[in-house]
């Protein structure tokens, strides 16, 4: 295979495993370290929670796991041009090689260690806290990040509980530990551990907060749990990643992480503003989906308020029953 054992007949071969190894360590240092230090902070989906800096975390490891293979690639390639190209005038075959066992040894290990290193980190990172970064259930193998309760005040390390409802064409949030009201907007106090029940009224949505880096399928009659904790404040967007439809690419509003008192304040000001209008009476209890076109007053509010649309004539659009 290689040309490094090459026997010499005239002058000794100079020793290219030994020179391309030197060189490879210094390149393969020097781009792992690039990544790991100047990279990665920039790597997406970015650290606004735990699950995000996990796939940040992830993403990185694979890059300083890749480069090395990569400049291996390149280097062996134009070492091979620089070095063994056939000068000018040389007509010969090469050398007939019949095998070489370090090469073949260093290739079966190698190629095994790396693949071997693949599959143990990646089952960690699956089954890790907050591992896949969405979709880990109801019941998942690690230990939650809070306590569970009916209701949430700040500083308990109480988890917060969201309903996450995908339609054609819009998303809506339910407290169910803020009275069960419902918002187009979905606010999350900082440093909280958040459960998020996926589910869709119609067809198959789902559930994309990229900056959270949280992605759950969202399907009807499914209750599809997905966590993670916001680490940082600011805004975030979140889009329908599955095709629903005509206005699948206008499936998307945003949410917000805000202090935890904030959060308070503010699903505390929904929940009284959505009992004055009706809207909580209305509502019908939390469950992994209902039906919306029993509430013409929260569809009549999200239109008004909101903006939101949903399909012509159903749920929470304009027209039957719902008549802004
Ligand atoms: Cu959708």
């Amino acid at each position: 295979m290689s040309e490094t054992e090459t026997p010499a007949v005239a002058a000794p071969e100079p020793r290219h495993g030994l020179r391309m190894l030197v060189i490879w360590f210094v390149l393969a240092l020097a781009a792992d370290l690039i990544i790991w230090f100047v990279c990665k902070p920039h790597l997406p989906p970015g650290a606004m929670s735990e699950s995000a800096r996990h796939q940040q975390f992830d993403i990185a490891v694979l890059a300083i796991t890749g480069a090395p293979v990569v400049i291996a690639v390149l280097l062996y390639f134009i070492y091979s041009i620089v070095v063994w190209r056939a000068r000018p005038g040389d007509d010969g075959d090469g050398p007939p090689i019949y095998g070489n066992t370090k090469v073949q040894a260093t290739w079966i290990i190698g190629t095994s260690a790396i693949v071997l290193w693949l599959a143990v980190f990646g089952t960690v990172e699956l089954i890790g806290p907050a591992g896949a970064g969405a979709g880990e259930g109801p019941s998942p193998i690690w230990t939650l990040a809070g306590k569970q309760s009916s209701t949430w005040t700040p500083g308990t390390n109480t988890m917060l509980q969201v309903q996450v409802i995908g339609q054609q064409w819009a998303w809506t949030y339910r407290y169910p530990q803020f009275g069960g009201m419902e918002s187009s907007e979905l606010y999350l106090p900082v440093d909280t551990p958040v459960t998020f029940h996926v589910t869709s009224l119609d067809v198959i949505h789902s559930f994309w907060a990229y900056k959270l880096g949280v992605k759950a399928d969202a399907n009807p009659g499914v209750d599809n749990v997905a966590y993670t904790t916001a680490k940082a404040t600011g805004g975030f967007e979140v889009r329908c990643n599955e095709l629903c439809g005509i206005w699948h690419g206008a499936m998307y509003n945003s949410g917000q992480i805000v202090s935890q008192t904030a959060f308070q304040s503010w699903a505390s000001g929904v929940q009284a503003k959505e009992q004055a209008n009706g809207i909580l009476a209305a509502l019908p209890p939390y469950a992994l989906v209902y039906d919306p076109t029993v509430i013409p007053q929260l569809g009549k509010e999200i239109v008004n308020v909101d903006g939101i649309t949903g399909a012509a004539g159903y749920y929470y659009g304009p027209g039957n029953p719902v008549t802004p």
